[in-house]
């Protein structure tokens, strides 16, 4: 019986070029949906630029260009690297797309319908002068540790200390220089706290869902219990712009992570439609299609923890064995 496979590699952040690194996940996971083709199976091999976030926006702003400009320039450098290393994907899309949209706002509002979304003042550094939120690698300064001058908000290169960037001794915005103030704003959270994920996660994180070692780790993680995940951030952000309850815009934006993986949906869903197939027949729960994401392990936690519980969890008011997807 001919299987119907989908396929996936981790998509490229828009911020880069495609390196050495980049291609050896990509070379393996291309043999690999050539080995399932020549198989007699049919196999789809789908990727995308990761095209959103605040490192996105900045470099456009360098250089005098919109992220659109930028993202669009990089995925036609990204396209030409791949050609020329014979990737074959199917597809090569953009997280910026329509259909990402769509599924973004999709399983956003059933999380929030399901009770999944909460909403969470935090207390962040923010640059006064750039009137910006800052990430912590925007944020630098003194290491609390070795004093080495100049490093990042979440760990000093130089002695290797990780620390929060509340830490570091005379802070300063990468971004203009000027020293942060802490202000607060409200985040939305996706309470991966609640008990139903955890539930779900417990009987999804096994064979073949996931490789046995990866079972392990992120065991590992669930036994230590897991905690809600903050999926939004500020304006300025070039991103998706988080809908209220009648779809009007919060002025809130989906952090780049929470989209992402979505990208894999917008992707197949754009192949889909240039070519009459059915999307559902491949990521409706009781498919009997099969879903890989090809990834490296320090993204792990994003796909097998954040991803099957945030597109898996709100339809699986349903049972949960119904895992829709499989690394
Ligand atoms: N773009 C990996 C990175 O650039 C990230 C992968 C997304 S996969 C949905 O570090
Ligand atoms: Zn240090």
């Amino acid at each position: 019986m001919p299987r119907k496979i989908l396929v996936t590699s981790a998509l490229p952040y828009a911020n880069g070029s495609i390196h050495l690194g980049h291609l050896v996940e990509y070379i393996q996971t291309d043999i690999w949906v050539r080995f399932q083709n020549m198989r007699g199976h049919s196999c789809l091999y789908c990727c995308a630029d990761d095209t959103h976030g605040t490192p996105i926006m900045l470099r456009a702003e360098k250089e005098g260009i919109t992220p659109e400009q930028l993202i669009d320039r990089v995925w036609h450098e990204h396209k030409r690297d791949f050609d020329g290393f014979h990737i074959q994907f199917d597809n090569y899309y953009s997280t910026n797309s329509a259909e990402t949209r769509h599924y973004a706002d999709t399983i956003y509002t059933r999380l929030r319908d399901a009770g999944l979304i909460e909403v969470r003042a935090i207390e962040q550094f923010y640059d006064p002068v750039k009137a910006m939120f800052l990430p912590d690698r925007f944020i630098k300064g003194e290491c609390p540790k070795c004093h080495a001058k100049d490093q990042y908000g979440d760990s000093c290169e130089s002695c290797g200390a990780a620390y929060q960037p509340t830490d570091l001794i005379d802070p300063y915005s990468a971004v203009s220089g000027a020293a942060p103030v802490r202000k607060q704003s409200d985040h939305y959270f996706f309470k991966l706290s609640d008990p139903r994920c955890a539930d779900f996660l417990k009987g999804w994180i096994v064979p073949p869902q996931v490789q046995a070692e990866a079972a392990n780790k992120l065991n590992e993680w669930l036994s230590g219990g897991l905690s809600d995940w903050d999926i939004s951030r500020d304006a300025p952000y070039f991103g998706f712009e988080i809908p209220d309850e009648n779809g009007n815009p919060t002025g809130k934006y989906y952090y780049v992570w929470l989209d992402a993986p979505i990208g894999y949906m917008g992707s197949f869903r754009n192949y889909c439609d240039r070519h009459g197939l059915n999307f559902d027949d491949y990521w409706k729960p009781d498919s009997e299609a099969e879903v890989y994401h090809f990834i490296g392990k320090d993204i792990l936690y994003f796909h097998a923890l954040f991803w099957p519980a945030d597109c898996t969890t709100p339809a699986s008011a349903r049972p949960p064995a119904c895992s829709a997807t499989a690394s």
